[in-house]
């Protein structure tokens, strides 16, 4: 009989929810380094801060938030080398910025711009999935392919908490355990499902303990520690680069918005969770007490990296907003490598109706 007392609840946590160093286990990192990574998480709280805004004034699409969730996403995506591999789900575009990917790309995306899903030929990203958990399926085969070409190469996929009750977050996990795959799944469990919340979603006492079932390690991490999150990243990424198979992580965080911005999170969540997550747990915050006791950042330098990076946003959005609307041919160009027969069909059904619908505008 299965013992559940075998299964280890570690919950990883070098900085507490004060800033203070639990332990002296911190990652070695320059001072550089630890202000790089504090200013990712500035500029990713603006950029998600001013989409919000652009969304509200019609400027881009629906919008997936996800301030709150820094630390999990910037401290993951910082542990990886350039040639590794991204599996994002829509809510992970901090992660992807980390890794290369061009912020006036990730505003074309959200604009429902092709041309916001074409990643740049030199960067392992693949376009961001919102088919919930599919993309860890096509990591787990990414890692595996790694694997037989000799490849050094992990394999990251993003994924929220709803995501672990789909099959292909099992079906993943069990492939790449069996294949002793360089994959690392990542959960950011941000608490809710939209309007789902955890308990709903599972019986198990961490989502991180799923991985026992399927013979791989897993680990659960506070997600809203940016030191704990890039450590234990670190070590998951060497742990599958010496070929002793994949990990999960789950980092324990909060999405302090809506789920989108089509979504009313005041009808099912509770105000004074979410002011316990904004006021007392929030990673900026946390970081900055942590920099700012090691006397390396103060307020007049976190209002002048704001006003650059404010000024940095605004540039990316011009940019995006003057690059030329795709045609609507162009939708059916790049779904297959090769034209496909029902979609040149589609194709011209759509040149047929629109060409229709300009007659009817001027009859
Ligand atoms: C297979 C599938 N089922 C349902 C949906 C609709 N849907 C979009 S987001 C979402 C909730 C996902 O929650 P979670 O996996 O926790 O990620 P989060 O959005 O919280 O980051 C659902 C059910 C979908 N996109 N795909």
């Amino acid at each position: 009989m299965f013992d559940e007392n075998d299964l280890k609840h570690e919950f990883v946590q070098l900085l507490s929810e004060d800033g203070i160093v639990k332990n002296e286990g911190i990652p070695q990192l320059s001072n550089e380094t630890l202000i790089e990574l504090y200013e990712w998480m500035v500029k990713m709280r603006l950029f998600d801060e001013k989409m919000l805004r652009l969304q509200r004034q019609g400027r881009i699409g629906t919008y997936a938030p996800f301030s709150g969730q820094e630390a999990a996403q910037i401290g993951s995506a910082f542990a990886l080398e350039k040639d590794d591999w991204i599996f994002p789900s829509y809510r992970e575009l901090a992660a992807m910025m980390v890794h290369g990917y061009p912020m006036k790309q990730i505003i074309l995306y959200t604009m429902g711009n092709l041309k916001g899903s074409q990643t740049p030929k030199d960067l392992n990203v693949f376009p961001v999935q919102i088919i919930i958990a599919a993309q860890t399926l096509h990591a787990a085969g990414c890692a595996i392919a790694s694997k037989l070409k000799g490849e050094k190469h992990v394999t990251v996929s993003y994924f929220g908490d709803g995501a672990t009750s789909q099959g292909d977050f099992h079906e993943a996990l069990n492939i790449a355990s069996v294949n002793k795959a360089p994959a690392i799944f990542f959960c950011s469990n941000n608490h809710w499902a939209i309007s789902v919340p955890l308990q709903k979603q599972t019986a198990s006492k961490t989502i991180a303990q799923k991985a026992v079932a399927y013979g791989m390690k897993g680990i659960q991490v506070d997600g809203n520690d940016i030191l704990a999150v890039y450590q234990v990243m670190k070590d998951a990424v060497e742990q599958c680069r010496n070929g002793e198979g994949p990990i999960l992580i789950e980092a324990v965080t909060y999405r302090q918005g809506p789920h989108t911005t089509a979504d009313d999170p005041t009808r099912y969540r509770n105000d004074d969770e979410v002011k316990d997550w904004i006021e007392r747990r929030d990673p900026l915050k946390r970081f900055y007490t942590f920099l700012q006791k090691k006397g390396l950042i103060d307020e007049g330098y976190e209002s002048e990296i704001k006003k650059k990076f404010t000024e940095d946003i605004d540039r990316a959005v011009a940019e995006a907003e003057a690059v030329a609307q795709p045609t609507t041919d162009e939708a059916f160009d790049y779904v297959y490598d090769k034209p496909h027969k029902l979609l040149a069909e589609q194709k011209r059904e759509v040149q047929r109706f629109l060409a229709a619908k300009e007659g009817n505008g001027h009859g």
